[in-house]
Formats: C-alpha cells, sequence, structure tokens
C-alpha cells in the first residue's frame, strides 16, 4: 500500500524554506536567494520513495504586509496549510524566535494538523544555539524537532523520515518520476528572477516580476522563450537593462545556461524590461501578472 500527501513548508521570510524544498526534492525547483521574499507563489515540488510521495508545498515567507502583494502572499500561505495533510515549519538556528514564529506557530497549533518542525542553518550556528533553538522550539506542541542543513544536505533524511509516516495512506499524486507540478513558463520566469536577485541591492528585487509572454518549440528541437522583466517606476528601468544592455545581457545569459540543464534543449532566450506602474498596489496588475 503507498501513501501520499502535502506537506506545507512555511516559514518566515529567508529562513530556508525553498532550499529544503530542492533538498528533500533532490533537484533544484525552486528559486532561491539571501533576499527576503523570494518565493511569491505556493510552489509544488513532489519527492517520491518506493512507498510515500511527498507533496512538499513551498510557500512565501510570513510576514507583516505592506502592500496588497503582501496580503495575497500570506493569504495563500494560510490556504495551504489549511490544504495540507501535515506542515514542515521552518526556523533560522542562527536568530531568536521572535513574534513573527510565535504567529505561524499559533497559526500551525489552530490548523490540526500534524507539525515537523526544522530548525535550519546549523552549519551556520554554534551547538549551543541550535540546542537552544530546539529547546525553545521544544515548548510548542508538535510532533518532531530535527536540526538540519539544507545546504548541507545534513539531517534532510530525518525530516523525510519525520513526514512519511504522517502521510494518508492512497495512491500517488504525480509520476513517481515527476519533480515539479509546475509549468515550463512559471520555471523560466523564475530562473531569470532569481538572477536578478542575486544582482539588484535591496529595494529594487521586491519591484521586479517576470511573466514569460511567449515559450515555443522551433523546428531543430529548441526553444524559444520571451519574457517581460517588469518593474514600477520608469527609473527603475534602466537599472534593470544596465550600462549598453549589460546587466540584462548577463542576466539572460545565466538564466539561458539553467534553462537549457533543466529542460535538456538549446534556448534561445529574449528578455525585455517594462515599466508597469506600482503593480504591486493594484489588483487589476497582480492579477495580469499572474498573482
Ligand atoms: N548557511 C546556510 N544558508 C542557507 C541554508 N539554507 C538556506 N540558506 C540560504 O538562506 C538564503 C534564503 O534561502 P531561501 O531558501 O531562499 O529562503 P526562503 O525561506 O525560501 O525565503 P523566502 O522565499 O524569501 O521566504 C539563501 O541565501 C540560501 O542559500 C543552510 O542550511 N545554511
Ligand atoms: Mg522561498
Amino acid at each position: 500500500m503507498t501513501a501520499a500527501g502535502f506537506v506545507s513548508v512555511v516559514g518566515r521570510p529567508n529562513v530556508g524554506k525553498s532550499t529544503v524544498v530542492n533538498a528533500l526534492v533532490g533537484e533544484k525547483i525552486v528559486i532561491t536567494s539571501p533576499r527576503p521574499q523570494t518565493t511569491r507563489n505556493t510552489i509544488r515540488g513532489v519527492a517520491t520513495n518506493a512507498e510515500t510521495q511527498l507533496v512538499l508545498v513551498d510557500t512565501p515567507g510570513l510576514h507583516k504586509p505592506r502592500n496588497i502583494l503582501g496580503e495575497r502572499l500570506n493569504t495563500l500561505v494560510y490556504g495551504s496549510i489549511a490544504e495540507a495533510d501535515a506542515a514542515l515549519f521552518v526556523l533560522d538556528a542562527a536568530q531568536p524566535i521572535g513574534p513573527g514564529d510565535r504567529l505561524i506557530a499559533e497559526r500551525l497549533a489552530e490548523s490540526g494538523s500534524p507539525v515537523v518542525v526544522a530548525v535550519n542553518k546549523t552549519d551556520r550556528a554554534s551547538r549551543a544555539e541550535i540546542l537552544g533553538q530546539l529547546e525553545r522550539a521544544g515548548e510548542w506542541d508538535f510532533n518532531a524537532f530535527v536540526p538540519i542543513s539544507a545546504l548541507r544536505g545534513d539531517g534532510i533524511e530525518a525530516v523525510r523520515d519525520e513526514l512519511e509516516p504522517l502521510m494518508p495512506e492512497g495512491p500517488f499524486f504525480f509520476p513517481p518520476d515527476m519533480s515539479s507540478d509546475q509549468p515550463d513558463r512559471f520555471l523560466a520566469a523564475e530562473r531569470v528572477r532569481e538572477k536578478y536577485l542575486a544582482r539588484l541591492r535591496e529595494e529594487l528585487p521586491h519591484s521586479l516580476a517576470v511573466v514569460v509572454d511567449d515559450i515555443e518549440e522551433r523546428d531543430s528541437g529548441s526553444l524559444y522563450i520571451a519574457a517581460s522583466v517588469y518593474v514600477e517606476r520608469a527609473s527603475q528601468k534602466g537599472m534593470v537593462i544596465g550600462k549598453g544592455g549589460e546587466l540584462i545581457k548577463a542576466v539572460g545569459e545565466e538564466a539561458r545556461r539553467e534553462l537549457e540543464h533543466l529542460f535538456g534543449v538549446p534556448i534561445y532566450l529574449d528578455l525585455r524590461a517594462k515599466v508597469e506602474k506600482d503593480w504591486q498596489r493594484r489588483d487589476e496588475t497582480l492579477d495580469r501578472l499572474g498573482f
């Protein structure tokens, strides 16, 4: 008999949720970055063993919303918790448990779902910090508490071992060799955004949205992908293009290489910068950009 279920991966921004999802899946399917609020959608990654399929739902970091986008993201997370069979609550080993973590813990407790707590980034914390964090988290009435380093892959098996028995018996939701349910256009847009997040400073990353407008197979077996890079103000357009088009070219080149690896075919990636005034604050643009 097989078992399969959904695991909502939740926590504050930047604690490493997406890195944990990639580690569990064993493949990079969601983007990560040192900037908070990298993840903006609930993205499913699939990790299948002989008997059990975990459908991991990566979520945006829960935070105090500053605009409609922020409110929509938080609503997504709460919805994801409600729909899941279990939650994986990720904490940063080196950061004290704060009001944000306590709020998430309360919501999880209310949901009644089983919860596994992962204390992440142990490679960056002292032994005392890790033990302290496990002890404080241990005051919550959750199922298991596991120290991990998602970056190094430490503790990932232990997390799997804790999650698997929590999955209900039943058939797999996805074919066992499938690692993500995301459409190619979304994966492509996210890779472009990730390359920008790595290169842009402070507030600009939050103003960025990437949309794939066109994706076509060419006769030669290659893929043609056209994507728009949206910013919120005319003054930001030059920043994403760079002097003489240098930045947009470099980002396009890096994203193209990773996408060729991901899709296994030659890729032609065409990037255009566009201004969409205050897109994060308007329902109409949020709908159109796919949030
Ligand atoms: N040292 C160390 N860094 C880590 C570890 N896990 C994640 N990181 C880094 O922490 C940063 C944030 O990781 P993400 O996986 O993007 O975090 P997230 O929780 O998904 O962030 P949001 O989507 O913005 O909420 C990235 O720079 C990761 O490389 C870890 O185990 N050790
Ligand atoms: Mg993330």
